[in-house]
Formats: structure tokens, sequence, C-alpha cells
């Protein structure tokens, strides 16, 4: 197993940790002095009768202001440039066009080869049950290069769907009459999963794609051949 399965998955993944982090700190700094403070000045007959009144307290009411402060703006900052750089596809980026469709999804490659996967190629024609992604029939399968960024320009020829590509965790609209765009890049070869992500009609559970990753020299192959 390579360290990074896929990005920007790898993003999301990052941004998990900070946030998690940063809450479990909030919550030990929230919830141990309130449980000190709950034992500590519990009511007791005769020696604790009566809360005590503070008033006001300059220091502490600029603390708890300042630091939740700055650890919402750097949330904040942190979380946009992950988005920034999910946003925008690395420079070089192989691009494929894929277009939506009911029931399915055509893949273009820069050469103008050409790959469908459409509902039924994606499930077993007896059960009609959801296949294994490695036993679908390669002629139906996208492949793509690992350790390469590809740029998905996206666009749907009727209803709105959305392309989905489970390893790298990132998913976007494809709209008829507009071209969209998303990236992602898989590290490990295999076959990982493309859902459509937005209700399209009947077939929408089996709109489905197999993504085939495999070596560079081998992609090249495949792309040479029709
Ligand atoms: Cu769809």
């Amino acid at each position: 197993m390579k360290e990074v399965l896929a990005y920007p998955a790898q993003y999301w993944h990052t941004m998990y940790e900070i946030w998690l982090f940063i809450s479990v700190v909030i919550y030990l700094v929230v919830f141990l002095p309130a449980l000190y403070f709950l034992i500590r000045y519990r009511y007791r007959r005769g020696v604790n009768e009566k809360a005590q009144h503070v008033h006001e307290s300059k220091a502490l009411e600029v603390l708890w202001t300042i630091i939740p402060t700055i650890v919402v703006i750097y949330l904040a900052t942190q979380s946009f440039a992950f988005y920034r750089i999910q946003r925008n596809a690395p420079e070089g980026a192989m691009e494929v066009k894929v277009t939506a469709f009911m029931w399915g999804w055509e893949f273009e490659y820069p050469n103008g080869k050409k790959v469908y996967s459409f509902f039924n190629s994606v499930v077993n024609p007896e059960t009609n049950a959801y296949l294994k992604p490695e036993e679908v029939n390669d002629m139906f399968k996208a492949y793509i290069p690992e350790d390469t960024p590809v740029k998905v320009l996206l666009t749907s020829r009727d209803v709105i769907h959305s392309f989905y590509v489970q390893p790298a965790k990132v998913t976007e609209d494809a709209v008829p009459g507009r071209i969209t765009h998303m990236w992602f890049q898989i590290n490990e070869p295999g076959n990982y999963w493309v859902f459509c992500r937005e209700y399209c009609g009947t077939q929408h559970s089996r709109m489905a794609a197999v993504l085939k990753v495999v070596p560079k020299e081998e992609f090249n192959k495949w792309l040479q051949t029709n």
C-alpha cells in the first residue's frame, strides 16, 4: 500500500484530523475545569451554602475572546486553502471529458478514445445485483494511469447527474448545457467505483462506472488500442 491512496481525499483526511484534534482540545479545556468546579464548589451544608458572586474579569474575557477567534480564523483559512487545491487541477493533469446520460457515463480521452459504462454493465444480468468492481468487463472500464492527476471536464446529455469518484472522495454535478470540472488522483492500481450522486431517474442506483487504475506504461498501451 502506498502512503496516500488518493487526492483530494487526502486533504479531507488531513482536515478531519486537524478538526478532531482541535475539538478534543477544546472539549478537555472546557470539560475538565467544569468537572473540577462542579466538585470543588458543590453544595455542602454549613460550608458552601451560597454561590459566590464574581464581577467581571477583563483578562479572562479578553483571553476567551481572542483564543477562539484565532482558532476559528485558522480553521477557516486552512479549510479554504484545501478547498482551493481541490478545485484547481494541478498543472499537467490529464484531461478526460466525461458525459453523463440516463443511465451511464461516457469517457473521452485526449486522443479521442471513448469508453462507455452503462447501468447494465455493472450488474449481474441474472440477479440484477451489483458486481464487484473487478468483475465488471474491462471494455466498460475507464482506464486511469496511477500517480497521475486527472482533470475531468464534465457535462450531461439530459438531466443533472453527479460524478462521484469514491476513493478520491470528490463529487461534481454534471449539468446539461454546462461544463463543470473536478480533478482526482489515485496512486494505487486497482478497480474503483464511480457513482452517480444526483438522483436522475429509474436506473440512478445503477448508474456507476469502474475506474481501472494501472501503471503508466500499461495505460499508454491501452490508450493506443481501439
Ligand atoms: Cu445520474
